[in-house]
């Protein structure tokens, strides 16, 4: 830990244990204790997103082709991916996460950063916290977690994979500088099997080793990343937990290098836009999880003319649909009745309540 540091925080990292996989265990008791993977089928050439541990003695890992993994493990039950179901539990975790600190960095449906440096439950203790927050999942989801508790983000996710599956790991701030020298450097945020092998060839396996490399050396051979490997191998890392701003709207827009003559043209160029923003959307909504940020309430259209004027409409709705963006689009074109420069297409989220009294619950 730095001693300069201007005070000691305490971030929990929580990770469920294989996600995907025990939500389909729990839904289907008979695929309990079996070997089991979540992914695409062998015949479209699919890829494992996760499997059950069972299924991991045998080799199977997430990203591995789907063909592979049924080679190694024969009778593996490969079960398709249901998003949707997934989504849902994450926002039931989110929910959980929120009954205890608002400062959230969720990394993905199954993984985030919280700060609880000021979170009051639990008399202060983040050990206690992330106990009861794997409790409360538990009792809420009947899924497992696995916690990691440190005074940053690095320390709090190597320290999430302790224990796992269904366990939690402490490192205290004084335990920091003990518990460092052992840690494999390919532990270390941001050293990839590039940098590893690089280290290697120095001699370097552990942060124990790498403490001994002096800074101006890392800085010459890693350039800026070298004064990360030297502050993350004794165990500093002052990265914020970054809690995402709330999402108000999302939007696509193209500027053409020819302008649209007329309305026709323009309404031709929309199912390209379309299919971004869905997919903008598909990606926002995985990476937040969290329903009440991303419920539509409006769909606009922008419309740049080639006059530079600007006009936007809009409409009430809940999800995006080409139909009303092409309404939007005439309308706006109307507006006008001139070559378009650019489009855009979006929409506005509903924004989230305050917590409730019971969402702060004081029940710890
Ligand atoms: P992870 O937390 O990496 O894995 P996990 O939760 O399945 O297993 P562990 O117990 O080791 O934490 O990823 C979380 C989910 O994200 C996982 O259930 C499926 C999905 N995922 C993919 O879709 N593709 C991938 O390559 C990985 C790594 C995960
Ligand atoms: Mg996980």
């Amino acid at each position: 830990m730095n001693p300069d540091s201007p005070r000691v925080r305490k971030i929990i990292h929580v990770d469920m244990d294989c996600f995907y996989a025990a939500i389909e265990a729990r839904d289907n008791p008979e695929l309990r204790g079996k070997t089991i993977a979540v992914g695409g089928a062998r015949e479209r050439r699919g890829v494992i997103t996760t499997c059950s541990y069972e299924a991991r003695r045998f080799g199977v890992h997430s990203a591995m082709s789907t063909a592979r993994a049924l080679q190694l493990c024969p009778r593996l039950i490969v079960l398709p991916v249901r998003m949707e179901a997934y989504r849902e539990e994450s926002r039931r975790i989110q929910a959980i996460y929120r009954e205890f600190t608002d400062r959230i960095e969720p990394l993905s449906l199954d993984e985030a950063y919280l700060d609880v440096t000021d979170a009051p439950h639990c008399r202060g203790s983040a050990t206690l916290m992330a106990e009861a927050i794997r409790r409360r999942i538990f009792e809420e989801t009947g899924l497992t977690a696995s916690a990691g508790i440190a005074p940053n983000k690095f320390l709090a996710k190597v320290a999430s994979d302790w224990n796992k599956p269904d366990g939690q790991f402490v490192i205290r701030p004084d335990q920091v500088e003990a518990f460092m020298p052992a840690l494999p450097v390919k532990r270390v945020f941001g050293v990839g099997k590039v940098t590893a092998r690089r280290l290697k060839a120095m001699g370097v396996t552990t942060c124990g080793d790498l403490q001994q490399v002096p800074l101006p050396e890392l800085l010459q051979r890693f350039g800026s990343f070298g004064q990360r490997l030297f502050e993350l191998c004794r165990g500093i890392d002052e990265r914020p937990v970054k809690v995402s701003r709330e999402r108000k709207s999302l939007s696509v827009e193209e500027t053409f290098s020819q302008d649209l003559p007329d309305s026709e043209t323009v309404e031709a160029e929309l199912p390209a836009l379309f299919q971004q923003l869905t997919m903008r959307l598909e990606r926002a909504r995985q990476k937040q999880g969290d329903e009440r940020a991303l419920l539509i309430h409006t769909l606009f259209v922008k419309l740049k003319f080639d006059n530079f004027r600007i006009t936007t409409i809009q409409t009430g709705g809940t999800a995006p649909e080409l139909d009303t963006y092409r309404e939007l689009a005439r309308e706006a074109w109307r507006r006008g009745e001139r070559p378009v420069r650019l489009i855009g297409l979006g929409l506005r989220f509903k924004t989230a309540p305050a917590p409730t009294a019971h969402q702060l619950g004081l029940e710890y």
